[in-house]
């Protein structure tokens, strides 16, 4: 009784070191991100304690029984039995609740009522940004309608307001998805799918294609730049002007380099 006391209390220390290595995540970039990460830690700090005391109880069986010569079958334990069908109910109802839950919120699933138009859903709030991700082999368009500006260099958002994201194609099935954002969303011909986000950090974030769509597939990349509110407002009066700007940054910047060289 007394080994399986000691057993026990190894296998609770073994628990919690392995929950204190669970990777803290870093600042998560959207909202959308937000509740994905805090629901995966959530997963993370029921399976890392079941996944110890699973191999605990295997390794200690293998070096318990090791030379077994004359093994008996397992005796029934009804009380053993009862106890790990409910505890596998619970597990199993938790995740399923904190899956739904996530799942049910509007900036991780957003359904439009009529696919084959863009109407906003009621509920947008007013000052939200709209946006229109039209993807063909092999490249992205970002329409802005309600700001008549288009442009293929990349997504702009300004950070801490709702982007609504309307996702179509013109050809075969693609689909957009920025890890970093926590959005990921087929694009379909002939129908309009939709993203809702709030993006919190200003950055640079990669906008890839998920779906095997042909020969330049690997090639079908973008991003999507986080801004503030105020360079957001200056970039939508001229996007040319304002990528233009930034370019001639970087290469005035690269040339005072390669001045200083040979
Ligand atoms: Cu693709």
């Amino acid at each position: 009784m007394r080994g399986a006391r000691r057993t026990a209390v190894i296998v609770a220390f073994l628990a919690a070191l392995a929950i204190g290595a669970v990777p803290s995540v870093a600042v998560a970039a959207s909202v959308t991100e937000q509740v994905i990460s805090r629901l995966n830690r959530q997963l993370l700090y029921l399976a890392v304690p079941i996944a110890v005391l699973v191999e605990a109880i295997l390794a200690y069986t293998v070096w318990r029984f090791r030379d077994n010569d004359e093994p008996e079958p397992t005796k029934e334990n009804r009380q053993l039995e009862i106890t790990w069908t409910i505890a596998t109910a619970l597990v199993l109802l938790f995740v399923g609740t904190a899956s739904f839950y996530v799942l049910a919120q509007p900036t991780v699933s957003t359904v439009l009522d009529d696919p084959q138009r863009n109407a906003e859903p009621g509920n947008a709030p007013e000052d939200a940004v709209e946006a229109h991700i039209v993807t063909e082999q092999w490249n992205y368009t970002f329409e802005y309608p309600e700001e008549n500006v288009t442009t293929s260099e990349s997504l702009v958002l300004p950070e801490n307001r709702t982007a609504y994201l309307y996702i179509t194609s013109e050809d075969v099935i693609h689909s957009v998805h920025v890890p970093e954002l926590g959005l990921k969303q087929d694009a379909l011909p002939g129908q309009y799918n939709l993203l809702r986000t709030e993006p919190t950090e200003k950055g640079e974030y990669r906008l890839y294609c998920a779906e095997l769509c042909g020969r330049g597939h690997p090639e079908m990349l973008s991003t999507v730049q986080v801004v503030s509110e105020d360079e957001y407002e200056r970039w939508l009066e001229n996007p040319e002007s304002a990528l233009n700007e930034s370019e001639a940054n970087e290469s005035s910047a690269n040339g005072s380099a390669t001045d200083g060289g040979p």
